[in-house]
């Protein structure tokens, strides 16, 4: 060695879930182990492509080219929109301000908005770039970005159930959940309770018929 430094540059994994916005150092402190010499003059690059890889749909793959980040006036904190046509992943952030302690975020759109909403219980989409110092020799490192999937609760609507009869009527469970939903991707909808004197039949929920007509509200739970 001619006594030159480079910078030592290390992958970073980061886990996040669907729901929850996250920003981590990945440069020096906390994790000890980049290398950064001659920090104050030291600068960074604008970040590499970012490949965002989902299990939705059959599994889903979204490049963005290095050109689609923004660089701040400075050109040491870089924003990328991760939008797709209709689908929004949110923002990624790279502030490299400090460079002893250079961060990567990823800001969660709202839930009504938000392309990771189907994604359930046990899913993880990844988004990955690189990042690069260039001081008296290059040196770059992988970012991952581990994204989990929630389960989000399904949504469950009122029914009107007309009928001229005082006789039981069974009604089918797949019209009574024809109006209820649940935004997560392959979920199958159930329906696990109804409130009494209503039961649950195979495939159908009895309502009890009586001597007189009268309006029975029937409430239902699908859990998935
Ligand atoms: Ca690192
Ligand atoms: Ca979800
Ligand atoms: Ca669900
Ligand atoms: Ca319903």
């Amino acid at each position: 060695m001619d006594g030159v430094e480079v910078p030592v540059l290390i992958d970073d994994a980061i886990t996040t879930d669907e729901d929850t916005d996250v920003t981590e150092q990945i440069t020096a402190d906390p994790n000890e182990q980049d290398f950064i010499p001659n920090a104050q003059t030291t600068t960074f690059n604008t970040p590499g492509a970012v490949t965002l890889t989902t299990p939705l749909g059959g599994g889903t793959v979204v490049n963005f080219a290095q050109g689609d980040w923004t660089a701040n006036g400075a050109g040491d904190v870089w924003t990328l929109d991760l939008v797709d046509g209709g689908d929004n992943y949110g923002q990624l952030i790279v502030d490299a301000s400090d460079p002893e302690a250079v961060t990567a975020t990823l800001d969660i759109p709202d839930a009504a908005d938000s392309a990771w909403e189907p994604m359930d219980t046990g899913d993880t989409a990844t988004i990955v770039f690189d990042y690069s110092a260039d001081v008296e020799g290059s040196e770059s490192a992988t970012v991952t970005i581990n994204v989990d999937g929630v389960n989000d609760a399904p949504v469950a609507v009122d029914d009107i159930v007309i009928t001229n009869t005082r006789e039981d009527i069974d009604v089918p469970h797949s019209a009574l959940m024809a109006n209820d939903s649940d935004i997560d991707e392959d979920e199958e909808l159930e329906i696990t309770d109804v409130t009494p004197d209503a039961f649950i039949d195979g495939d159908f929920v009895t309502v009890p018929g009586s001597n007189r007509l009268k309006t029975q509200a029937l409430k239902m739970l699908a859990l998935m």
